[in-house]
C-alpha cells in the first residue's frame, strides 16, 4: 500500500509546500536545533515547520499525532525505509536516523560508531534533562523560589556532566574522533547555558577549558550558523 504525506493529519495543520522533502516540525530551542544543525551538515532537502509554544502549537491534536509526548523536534521523511514515509520524534533518534540514511556524520568502524551513540545517550540522558533543569531554575519560573536547594542540586549535577565531557574532550579536536551527531547532540546544550540561560558564573564555565574550546569550534561551523536560526521566529 502507497502511503502519501497527506495521510500524517500533521500536515492539515502545517501544509508541505515540497512533499518530496523532510519534513521539519521545530522550534530553534537547544534539541530542535540539533536537527537543522544535522541537516544543514547533510544538505539534506527540508522544508521546516515552526511549532510556536506562543501557540501551544505541540499541543494540538495534529502535532499530537505525531508526537504523543507533545515535544519538538519531530520529522517526516517521505523517503524513509523502503521508500515509505517514515514519522520520527525524539532528537536522539532523529539524529541517529539522519547519520544511518547517509551514512555520514557518524563513524564507519563499528565500535567508533556505538561510542558515538553512547555520548549521544550521554547527551539526551544527562546533559539535557540536567542543563534543561539549571534553566528552569535560573532563568525560568523558579528562579524566585527562595529555596535554593534545588537549583544547587542541578547546578552541581551539571558541573559534574561538564567535569566528564571536558576530561573526555581532552586532546581531542571532537568527542568521538571526526566531527559528528554527539557534537550536535552536545554543544546546542552547552552554548544554551551559558548563552540564553545566564549560567556560565553558577557553573564555573572557565574551569572546562576543553569544553569552551570545542564549543568555539562548532559555533564556528557555517551549518551550525544557519540551522541555529531554523525554523525561523517570527519578528517579536
Ligand atoms: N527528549 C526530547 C526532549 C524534547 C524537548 O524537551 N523539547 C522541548 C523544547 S527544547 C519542548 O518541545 N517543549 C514543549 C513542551 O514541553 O510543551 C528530545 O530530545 O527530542
Amino acid at each position: 500500500m502507497a502511503f502519501a504525506l497527506s495521510d500524517f493529519p500533521i500536515t492539515r495543520k502545517w501544509p508541505a509546500q515540497h512533499p518530496d522533502r523532510i519534513q521539519l516540525y521545530s522550534l530553534p530551542t537547544p534539541n530542535g536545533v540539533k536537527v537543522s544543525i544535522a541537516l544543514e551538515e547533510l544538505g539534506l532537502p527540508y522544508e521546516p515547520h515552526l511549532v510556536s509554544f506562543e501557540k501551544n502549537d505541540q499541543l494540538s491534536p495534529e502535532f499530537l499525532s505525531l508526537n504523543p509526548n507533545n515535544k519538538i523536534p519531530a520529522i517526516i521523511d517521505p523517503d524513509g525505509p523502503g521508500g515509505k514515509p517514515l514519522a520520527l520524534f525524539e532528537s536522539g533518534a532523529i539524529l541517529w536516523y539522519l547519520a544511518e540514511k547517509t551514512g555520514r556524520l557518524v563513524p564507519r568502524d563499528q565500535a567508533a560508531k556505538y561510542e558515538t551513540l553512547q555520548w549521544v545517550m550521554f547527551q539526551m540522558g544527562g546533559i539535557g534533562p540536567m542543563f534543561g533543569q539549571v534553566g528552569f531554575f535560573v532563568k525560568f519560573a523558579g528562579k524566585d523560589f527562595e529555596d535554593k536547594r534545588p537549583r544547587d542540586r542541578y547546578v552541581n549535577e551539571a558541573k559534574r556532566l561538564l567535569a566528564v565531557l571536558d576530561q573526555r574532550l581532552e586532546g581531542r579536536a571532537w568527542i568521538v574522533d571526526d566531527y559528528s551527531i554527539a557534537d550536535i547532540a552536545t554543544f546546542p546544550w552547552v552554548r544554551n547555558l551559558v548563552g540564553f540561560y545566564g549560567a556560565g558564573e553558577l557553573v564555573e564555565f572557565p574551569k572546562y577549558a576543553n569544553v569552551q574550546r570545542v564549543l568555539d569550534a562548532f559555533v564556528q561551523r557555517p551549518a551550525v550558523k544557519s540551522g541555529l536560526e531554523i525554523p525561523k521566529r517570527p519578528a517579536a
